[in-house]
C-alpha cells in the first residue's frame, strides 16, 4: 500500500478497509492533504480497468465544463498525473471522499424519494452527453436473454446435487420467464431509448448526509458499470434494493416485506428529474423495471450457487442460495403491489 500512496505523494495518517460492494475492494485513507477512497478494481470482473477509467474521466470532464456545482466523485490523477494504476497486476484508482454515508435498507419514505432523485439526476444531468461514447465495461452485463441463457446452461451443466436441492426455486424461475419476452419486445421498441445508466443502483451506491436533522441524498456512488442503457437496469435495481427492511442476505423470507409507500416515494422521486424524458412507453414500464431486476438477480443468484459461487464467492455454504431464495420471495411480494 505505502508504494502506491507514494505515486499519489500521500502522507498517509491512517487508512481502513470499506466493506461494502460484492466485487471491489475499498479503502478509506486520511492524509495531511485530505481524505480519499482507493479502490482496487477486480479484474476477474472488468476485463477493461482503462474502459471504466476513460468513461469515468469523459463524464468528469462533460460535468466539469458543463455543470461544475454538480457533485460528482471524480478520480484523483496520481503525480504523474495518471487516474488509472497498474502496480503488481493490479489495478487502482482514487476519488476524493465525499463526506456522507451510505445505508444498505432504508428506514423511511424521505430516504427513498432522495435516492430516486439522485439517480434520475445522474441520467438527466447526463442528457445532452451522447451515451453512445461510453465503452461497455461489462457487455451485456443486463441482458436478461443472456443470463437466462447462462441459468438454462447452469441447470443442466451445474454441480449436480445443487441441482437436486435447488428444485423448486428453478421451477419458480423457470415459470417466470415470460418477463425475459417483456424483456426482448421492450429494448427492439422504437419508443425505448439508451442513456446514460447507472447499472448498480443499490442503495448502498447512494451517499446521505444529515444537516439539522434533515437526511438528504447527496451523490451517487461506484460508476464502474456506467454505460449507455435503458432506464428499467436503475429504476429496478432501487426496488430490488430500497423497498424493503431487509437486504438480500436476509434469510428470514417472513421479514421479505414490500413497502408500497415507498414505491410511491420512488416513483415521485425518480420522475422529479426523468418525467420529461421518459416516452409513454417506457413510463408504461415502470413497473416491470422491478421485475425485470429482481427477476435477473435471481436467475444471477441461483446460477452462480449451481456454479459453486465462482462468481459472488460465498463466505458460508449455500449463501447464494439464501440470496436467490430472497429474491423469489422479494419478486412475489413486490407483484403483489400491483
Ligand atoms: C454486485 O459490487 P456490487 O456489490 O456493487 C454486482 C451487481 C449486483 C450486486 C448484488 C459488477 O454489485 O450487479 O446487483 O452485486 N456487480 C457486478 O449485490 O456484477
Ligand atoms: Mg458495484
Amino acid at each position: 500500500m505505502q508504494e502506491i500512496f507514494s505515486l499519489y505523494g500521500w502522507k498517509v495518517n491512517s487508512y481502513a478497509p470499506i466493506h461494502q460492494g460484492l466485487i471491489n475492494s475499498t479503502y478509506s485513507i486520511q492524509t495531511n492533504t485530505g481524505n480519499y477512497i482507493l479502490q482496487s478494481i477486480n479484474h476477474n470482473v472488468f476485463k477493461s480497468p482503462t474502459a471504466i477509467d476513460e468513461n469515468i474521466n469523459a463524464i468528469s470532464s462533460y460535468l466539469q465544463k458543463n455543470n461544475p456545482s454538480y457533485l460528482f466523485t471524480h478520480l484523483v490523477p496520481t503525480l504523474n498525473g495518471d487516474t488509472l494504476v497498474n502496480w503488481e497486476g493490479g489495478y487502482y484508482r482514487a476519488f476524493h471522499k465525499v463526506e456522507g454515508y451510505a445505508l444498505s435498507v432504508l428506514d423511511n419514505e424521505n430516504q427513498v424519494e432522495q435516492a430516486a432523485m439522485q439517480f434520475a439526476g445522474f441520467t438527466s444531468v447526463l442528457k445532452n452527453f451522447e451515451a453512445s461514447q461510453l465503452k461497455d465495461t461489462l457487455s451485456d452485463f443486463h441482458n436478461l436473454n443472456l443470463r437466462y441463457h447462462q441459468f438454462s446452461e447452469a441447470i443442466v451443466k451445474g454441480n449436480a446435487q445443487r441441482i437436486t436441492e435447488t428444485k423448486a426455486a428453478i421451477s419458480f424461475l423457470v415459470a417466470h420467464k415470460k418477463y425475459v419476452d417483456i424483456y426482448a419486445a421492450f429494448i427492439h421498441h422504437t419508443d425505448v431509448k439508451k442513456r446514460v445508466t447507472h447499472h448498480d443502483t443499490k442503495i448502498s451506491n447512494v451517499l446521505f448526509q444529515k444537516n439539522n436533522g434533515i437526511e438528504k441524498a447527496i451523490c451517487v456512488i461506484d460508476l464502474d458499470t456506467v454505460m449507455a442503457g435503458y432506464f428499467i437496469s436503475d429504476i429496478g435495481d432501487m426496488c430490488r434494493t430500497c423497498l424493503c427492511k431487509v437486504s438480500e442476505e436476509e434469510k428470514d423470507l417472513n421479514k421479505v416485506v414490500v413497502d408500497a409507500a415507498k414505491w410511491k416515494a420512488l416513483e415521485k422521486g425518480y420522475l422529479y428529474f426523468m418525467q420529461d424524458e421518459l416516452s409513454s412507453f417506457e413510463r408504461d414500464h415502470f413497473f416491470y423495471g422491478g421485475q425485470f431486476m429482481i427477476y435477473m438477480q435471481a436467475l444471477r443468484f441461483l446460477t452462480d450457487h449451481l456454479n459453486n459461487d465462482i462468481y459472488y464467492g460465498a463466505k458460508y455454504e449455500g449463501q447464494n442460495l439464501v440470496r436467490t431464495l430472497n429474491q423469489i420471495r422479494l419478486l412475489e411480494q413486490y407483484n403483489k403491489l400491483n
